[in-house]
C-alpha cells in the first residue's frame, strides 16, 4: 500500500459529507429474510456512538461522545465533556433513562464491553468503555496540538458508574513502546469468552498534535491475566499483542459461533485506502498474517455485534450507500437488515444486541455525524424476530 495517511480534515469532510443515512428497503439489496421490528426512537443524546447491555440484560449503557458541530470546521469530540448514560430496559424492550450522566468529564467515549470473568482487580459484569480519542478539541473548540494531552485508555467501571480502574494506552504506555504509536482513536473493543480483550486503533487524528504523526491502525490483545497489571501501571507478564489491519478498523467482536474476533473497516467514509472497501475479517491467532476479508465492498462498517446463533450484524455510515445495517449468516455474504416500520438512521453506530432465545433486542445508537446541539441526539431500539438466526437456514 502506498499510503496510509489519511488526515483529519479529510475524516471531518467525509463526515460531513456523509449526511443522513435512510434505512430501509436498500434498491438492488438482498434482504434478510426477518425485519426488524422498530420499537422505539429516543431522542436523548449528545453524538451516542457505543451501546452494551449490562451483563443480566437489565440496563443499557450509551456512550455520548460530544462531537462539537458548529464549535469548530473539522470533526472533533469536545475534551472533557463526553459521558455515559444509563437506561433501564423495560418488559416491552422499551428503554427508560436512569441516569443521563453516569459518568461525566470523559473525552470521546466510544465503544464498550462486558468482562465476562473476574480478575483480582475487576469483578464479572465491569463494564469497559473507550475514551480519550483524537480528533478532539477543547469544550469551546480551541485546537490541542500536545501529544501528550491525548490520554487514550480502557475506562473500566461497575454498573452504579463507580471507577474501578483504567488502562493507559496513550503517549508513553505500554502501547506504544510496543508497536512505536500511542493508541490515537481507540474505536471498539469486545472479551472473548476468557476474558482477553480485543480492541481496534483506527489511528485516524495524528494530524491535530505538533508535529502531526500517523498511527498505526490495527487490532489490539490484553491477555486477561494481564488486565490487572496494565491497570495497575505495571509491565504485564505477557504483552499485549498488535495485528495490523488495514482500511481503518473500527468494529471488533468474538463470535459466540466460532470464537474468532471479527473486525470492521470503516476507512471509505474517509476516503481513506481500505483494501477491503468496507470489510471484515475474521482473526483467529494475532502472531499468523491478516487473513483474506470474510466480505468486502460494504460501504463503511461501524459497529458490529453478533446475535446468540452468531449471525453477525455491521452498522455502516457512508451516506451513499442504501445499507445501514448489514446481516451475515454464519459462513455467508451479507445482506441488508429490514425495518418495520421504515426509519431513518443517522450514522449507526457501535450497536448492542441482548442474546436470548426468542425475540432479541438490539440497540442502535447514532453517531449524527457534526451535530451542533446536545441531548437531542437518538438512539433506536429494535427487536429482532425470534425466527431471525433461523431466517439464515432458508
Ligand atoms: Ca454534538
Ligand atoms: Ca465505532
Ligand atoms: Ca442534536
Amino acid at each position: 500500500m502506498r499510503s496510509r495517511r489519511v488526515t483529519t480534515a479529510a475524516f471531518a469532510t467525509a463526515f460531513l459529507a456523509s449526511g443522513w443515512i435512510v434505512a430501509g428497503p436498500a434498491e438492488g439489496a438482498e434482504m434478510h429474510g426477518s425485519v426488524a421490528q422498530v420499537i422505539q426512537v429516543l431522542p436523548a443524546f449528545d453524538n451516542p456512538e457505543g451501546a452494551i447491555f449490562s451483563a443480566d440484560g437489565t440496563h443499557v449503557f450509551v456512550s455520548n461522545a460530544a462531537e462539537l458541530g458548529d464549535k469548530t470546521e473539522g470533526l472533533a469530540w469536545g475534551e472533557g465533556i463526553g459521558y455515559i448514560s444509563k437506561l433501564k430496559v423495560l418488559e416491552s424492550g422499551k428503554l427508560e433513562m436512569v441516569e443521563p450522566k453516569l459518568i461525566d468529564g470523559l473525552t470521546a467515549p466510544l465503544g464498550m464491553g462486558v468482562l465476562p470473568v473476574a480478575t483480582g482487580t475487576f469483578p464479572k459484569g465491569t463494564i469497559f468503555a473507550c475514551v480519550g480519542s483524537a480528533p478532539f478539541r477543547t469544550a469551546t473548540g480551541e485546537a490541542v496540538t500536545d501529544p501528550a494531552r491525548m490520554r487514550t485508555k480502557l475506562l473500566a467501571f461497575d454498573e452504579s458508574g463507580k471507577v474501578l480502574g483504567e488502562i493507559d494506552t496513550g503517549s508513553g504506555s505500554i502501547f506504544e513502546e510496543i508497536n512505536g504509536s500511542p493508541v490515537l482513536l481507540i474505536n471498539a473493543l469486545g472479551f472473548d469468552g476468557d476474558g482477553n480483550l480485543y480492541f481496534a486503533d483506527t489511528a485516524f487524528g495524528g494530524d491535530q498534535f505538533e508535529p502531526k504523526f500517523e498511527g498505526k491502525p490495527g487490532l489490539w490483545k490484553i491477555p486477561a491475566a494481564s488486565l490487572d497489571a496494565l491497570a495497575a501501571g505495571e509491565k504485564p507478564a505477557e504483552m499485549p499483542t498488535f495485528l495490523m489491519v488495514p482500511g481503518f478498523p473500527d468494529g471488533v467482536e468474538v463470535s459466540p459461533k466460532d470464537g474468532m474476533v471479527y473486525v470492521n473497516t470503516v476507512g471509505p467514509v474517509a476516503g481513506a485506502p481500505d483494501p477491503a472497501n468496507g470489510g471484515i475479517y475474521a482473526v483467529s491467532d494475532m502472531t499468523a498474517a491478516l487473513p483474506a476479508p470474510v466480505d468486502r465492498d460494504l460501504g463503511a462498517l461501524d459497529g458490529l455485534d453478533f446475535t446468540a446463533g452468531g449471525t453477525m450484524l455491521n452498522s455502516q455510515i457512508k451516506g451513499d450507500v442504501p445499507v445501514a445495517i448489514t446481516v451475515t449468516c454464519p459462513g455467508g455474504k451479507s445482506t441488508a437488515l429490514a425495518f418495520d416500520p421504515e426509519t431513518t438512521l443517522s450514522g449507526p453506530a457501535d450497536v448492542a444486541i441482548r442474546r436470548s432465545s426468542g425475540a432479541q433486542l438490539m440497540v442502535i445508537p447514532e453517531l449524527t455525524a457534526r451535530d451542533s446541539t446536545p441531548g437531542d441526539d437518538e438512539v433506536t431500539v429494535v427487536l429482532l424476530p425470534a425466527d431471525f438466526d433461523g431466517a439464515c437456514m432458508k
